[in-house]
């Protein structure tokens, strides 16, 4: 059987990529490792907990020989690698952390890979999953495509840029069987309160204000993370090795414009009366090098792979309104403890 290491597992996309590989593939070997930080949670799996193909190993991926030993142990033969520090704002206020996992985390991975699979490579691949901010910054012309150059702004971009490097390095000087994809910004279930679109669902539940940095005119490109998924499944089994993948939705939003269809949602779904919500608007001191505009080209997936997103953006932000307001045991779990001082150090103390 085909042994696949999930890295990252427990967190937002990996619990679908780990619930996807799981159910759709019985005749593989799925094991997820995870460190389970503050946003790894093993909630987000307790539906395939017990099934014959799936086993969890709790390991931090910045410590080599357990990552050489856990390789060993199960035989790895590929690698989806998504483990990460994965918040723009927490990387502002730590970057050594941003540093640590996703530079010295994937090069370890890599280095693992490359000792435990010997000169035959057959059979085998490392899949980095990246992000679009490695590109940095659009004006409103333009999309990001597989060439565009890389030119991160914040530390966590600039890490995740460096660990891209790191993989095509190991493709380029040993060449290590690579496939690098580069998504737009998810949202869905399971997704941790501190990224835009839990947090204020959550937020308008409370009937807590709504931070927008800056005059909310940035503009992000939403993709449903099962769409994120699925792309990864399809280019996981019939990617090029040592090519670049782009995964983007065509589905771009100014964050005002965003706010206002989740404050709709939300007060409809909770049967309030039209416009409710519309007050807790606040717009608050911007982020720290706040990139203007992010959008993906993801033409090649599309014409190469055959992928396509599934759904249509007021549909999917509707299901995940709907999923955390049915999922409120899981969001105080996570909105306990540590959270109430990250959320007071971020919005009340100011
Ligand atoms: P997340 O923060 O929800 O999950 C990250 C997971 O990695 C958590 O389960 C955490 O416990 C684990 N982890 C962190 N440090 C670790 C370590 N040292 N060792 C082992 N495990 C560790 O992140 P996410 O939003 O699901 O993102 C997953 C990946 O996808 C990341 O690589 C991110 O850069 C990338 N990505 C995310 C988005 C997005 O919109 N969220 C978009 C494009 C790409
Ligand atoms: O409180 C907020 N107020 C606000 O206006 C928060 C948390 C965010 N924002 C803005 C900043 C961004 O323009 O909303 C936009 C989205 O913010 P995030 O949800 O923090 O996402 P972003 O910074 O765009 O990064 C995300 O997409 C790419 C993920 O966190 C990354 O992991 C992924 O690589």
């Amino acid at each position: 059987m085909e042994n696949i290491l999930i890295t990252g597992g427990a967190g937002f996309i990996g619990s679908h990529v780990v619930r996807l590989f799981v159910k759709k593939y019985p005749n593989k070997n799925i094991i997820n490792l995870d460190a389970l930080t503050y946003a790894g949670n093993l909630e987000n799996l307790k539906d395939i907990e017990g099934e014959k193909n799936y086993t969890f190993e709790k390991a931090d991926i910045c410590e080599l020989e357990h990552i050489n030993f856990l390789f060993k142990k199960y035989a790895i033969d590929s690698v989806i690698h998504l483990a990460a520090e994965s918040h723009v704002d927490r990387s502002i206020k730590d970057p050594l952390a941003f540093a640590r996992t996703n530079v010295m985390g994937t090069l370890n991975l890599l280095q693992a890979a490359k000792d435990n699979w010997g000169d035959d490579f057959t059979n085998k691949l490392f899949y980095h999953i990246s992000t679009d901010e490695v590109y940095g910054s659009l004006d409103d012309k333009g999309f990001f495509t597989e060439n565009s150059p890389y030119d991160p702004h914040s530390p966590y971009s600039a890490s995740k840029a460096s660990s891209d490097h790191f993989v095509r390095s190991f493709y380029d000087t040993y060449q290590l069987p690579v496939i690098i994809s580069n998504c737009s910004n998810n949202y869905g279930s399971y997704q941790f309160p501190e990224k835009l679109i839990p947090l204020f669902i959550n937020n308008i539940c409370n009937k807590k204000q709504l931070p927008v940095y800056g005059n909310g005119e940035n503009v992000r490109d939403w993709l449903f993370v099962e769409d994120h998924a699925r792309a990864i499944d399809i280019i996981f089994h019939n990617g090029n090795i040592g090519d670049t993948y782009n995964i983007g939705g065509f589905n771009e939003w100014k964050n005002i414009d965003l706010i206002k269809v989740l404050i709709k949602t939300v007060d409809k779904v909770l049967g309030n009366p039209v416009g409710t919500s519309d007050k807790l608007i606040n717009f608050v001191k911007d982020r720290k090098g706040h990139d203007y505009r992010y959008a993906i080209d993801s033409t090649k997936l599309k014409e190469e792979l055959g992928w396509e997103p599934s759904l249509q953006f007021e549909e999917g932000i509707e299901k995940t309104v709907k999923w955390y307001l049915e999922n409120q045991d899981w969001v105080k779990n996570v909105t306990s403890g540590d959270y109430q001082n990250y959320y007071k150090e971020m919005y009340e103390n100011k």
